[in-house]
């Protein structure tokens, strides 16, 4: 048969095919994602059980005068494909290729860009705002996950819209997963609705059988009404989202592309606020991935037989060295509680969960949540543990000022993800934390140069008893070595090398890499310090000044901003001690935002590699190139 997909070049392509012909070209959309996936990594689960259901909203709805505002954005490769991106699909999260999240700047299709989880219906709602204030009549349409639902923004944009007299309608996808299992009384709420179809018909029951009753009947259906209020909220699938001001459509088969359609011209026509409840797989179309959403939730590239991952490391990962030693730590100190905002698997948590499922804790996408909650366990004596990627943290902000340092309470967080993460690109980089935490009096910021290092930091973090940060990047740790974990020296450096030229103030994945410089400006002749920050506060003043002041010529490179971060406050501790009679060079990361590459490429561009480090010496030195 003749490939459907080479002829849609856009969604206007779509809307002349028979339903036989759309599920053909669903089938085609399907392989183009896997195989294309299998080479680049991606989101593949995410994407794979939404096919029909992108294919069925492009067909009904005239986009982009229509808006879809999806939800994360992981699943959006189907839509992708067919608005103008096949051609380029192939260039998935590589460096200059299209991104793996929408992208404004990429498609007229893409309304709004994302990547953090549930931003759709707020985004939506604004949108329709706008048309409304500029006398337009289009449709938005928010796509939404069952996990990113459970998130406060989602549920404050739920609550805020269902009191609009304004059309929106909002996709809930779900297919019970968040990246495991979802969470929460939401979850269980949807699970219902979905198991117990059949309670419509009861409803529907109730009320004919009351009228058929002659005389008695009508008051008998009044009656009714006040009987069907109590029980609507048993038997009537969506009553939660009814109350809310919404009309719910569903639950719908989210693989039936005719059922789809049709439901979908019907909304796009209802007035007022719609809740179209979708039930989809996750995974779908791929074995690998239909029996492990989980693992094919993010996924590098992998063996398409198989289904196994070509990436195979003998060193573990920081999440995995994070994971064992709170573990461990956990073994033998009752009070440590361990907290995860949906990334059990991603924050190396699945050992303890299994070893301590009493003193762990999935809050679901709720970051603010998790960490008020980890404050007030601390109240009583527990030690919680936040492991939340640096970027995601972004979120609890107020929350680690207001409901944690203000307080001086001992929670850790566990920061994975610290500085570039590669191909997910400008929303999933880690490289603010060292600046958006400093700015907070009590708290402790902490970041290891190696795998044993953060696990002493680890242990020095449960017994500070005070509000203390620990980063660490994406990928392997070097430097783990079976000892048990040490208590560290809160707010010191680590002298690493002596030299009376020049002196490298590092910190985390910075460090390795200037000891490598320093070798070689060693075998030139040149002599130069690296001192291992491992604090960005409390600073090591006196060492600071004291190698400062006797080499007068310095670096600072950490993966961080390079506004707030370890080189500003390196820079302000001299300027504040009047030591000014020195040269010094910050590299860190320029204050833009950085796009998609391999982490090698974003820190040769953003100037903080050894390369960096090299010139940025030599310049220093006035020696030549
Ligand atoms: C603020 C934030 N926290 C965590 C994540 C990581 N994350 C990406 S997708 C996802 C699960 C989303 O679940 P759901 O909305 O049900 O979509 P599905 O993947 O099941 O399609 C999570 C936790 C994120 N992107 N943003």
């Amino acid at each position: 048969m003749k490939k459907l997909l080479t002829q849609i070049n856009s969604p206007a392509d779509i809307k002349n095919l028979d339903i036989a012909e759309l599920n053909a070209l669903c089938a085609e959309i399907r392989e183009l994602i896997i195989q294309t996936v299998a080479q680049t990594g991606g989101h593949l689960a995410p994407s794979l059980g939404v096919v029909e259901m992108t294919v069925a909203l492009h067909y009904v709805y005239n986009t982009p005068i229509d808006k879809i505002v999806w939800d994360v954005g992981h699943q959006t490769y189907a839509h992708k494909i067919i608005t103008g991106r096949r051609h380029r699909f192939h260039t998935l999260r590589q460096p200059g290729g299209i991104s793996g999240f929408p992208k404004r700047e990429e498609s007229p299709y893409d309304t709004f860009n994302v990547g953090h989880s549930s931003t759709s219906i707020s985004a939506a709602t604004g949108m329709v705002e706008a048309m409304h204030l500029q006398g337009e009549a289009n449709r938005v349409v928010a796509v939404i996950g069952d996990g990113a639902l459970n998130s406060g923004i989602a549920l404050e944009a739920l609550n805020w819209f269902g009191s609009r007299p304004r059309n929106l309608n909002i996709v809930l996808n779900d297919n019970e997963m968040s990246i495991s299992p979802n969470v929460g009384a939401l979850s269980s709420y949807l699970n219902r609705i979905m198991t117990g179809q059949h309670t419509l018909t009861a409803r529907a029951g109730i009320k004919r059988v009351l009228s058929s009753i002659p005389h008695f009947g009508e008051g008998m259906v009044k009656l009714g009404k006040s009987l069907e209020v109590s029980v609507k909220n048993i038997v009537m699938p969506g009553s939660f989202f009814e109350d809310l001001g919404y009309t719910y459509v569903g639950p719908l088969d989210g693989h039936r592309l005719d059922n789809l359609i049709k439901n979908f011209e019907n909304i796009r026509e209802m007035p007022g606020p719609v809740l179209v409840h979708v039930i989809t797989q996750k995974g779908k179309g791929y074995k690998p991935s239909e029996k492990m959403p989980h693992k094919f939730h993010g996924v590098g590239a992998f063996d398409l037989a198989t289904g196994a991952s070509k990436t195979v490391s003998k060193l573990p990962s920081y999440s995995k060295v994070f994971g064992d030693t709170l573990t461990e730590i956990a073994r033998e100190d009752q009070r440590v509680v361990a907290i995860t905002a949906a990334m059990t698997d991603g924050t190396g948590l699945e050992g303890f969960a299994r070893e301590f499922p009493r003193r762990f804790f999935d809050v679901g996408i709720a970051e603010q949540h998790a960490v008020t909650f980890a404050g007030a366990l601390s109240l009583s004596g527990f030690r919680p543990i936040v492991a939340i990627y640096s970027s995601f943290l972004q979120r609890s902000y107020d929350q680690i000022l207001h409901d944690v340092c203000l307080q001086n309470l001992p929670v850790v967080f566990a920061l994975d993800r610290g500085g570039f993460v590669g191909d997910d690109g400008a929303t999933h980089h880690g490289v603010f934390d060292f600046s958006y935490l400093r700015t907070i009096p009590n708290i402790i910021i902490s970041a290891p140069k190696d795998g044993n290092e953060l696990r002493d930091l680890l242990y020095t973090a449960i017994n500070a008893g005070a509000p203390m940060s620990i980063r660490y990047p994406r990928g392997t740790a070097e430097g783990v070595t079976p000892r048990k974990p040490q208590r560290l020296a809160i707010g010191k450096g680590e002298v690493l090398l002596q030299g009376k030229d020049l002196t490298i103030f590092a910190i985390g994945a910075t460090v390795y890499p200037a000891l490598g410089v320093a070798q070689k400006l060693a075998e030139e002749g040149i002599a130069v310090s690296v001192i291992n920050c491992r604090f960005v506060k409390p600073l090591d003043a006196r060492l600071i000044k004291e190698w400062a002041g006797s080499t007068k010529r310095i670096i600072t490179v950490e993966e961080n901003s390079i506004v707030g971060g370890l080189g500003s406050a390196i820079a302000e501790l001299l300027m504040d001690a009047g030591i000014t009679d020195l040269r010094l060079k910050r590299l860190a990361i320029p204050d833009s935002f950085h796009h998609q590459a391999s982490q090698d490429e974003l820190k040769a561009t953003a100037g903080i590699d050894a390369t960096a480090m090299l010139s940025a010496a030599r310049e220093l030195l006035g020696i030549a190139k």
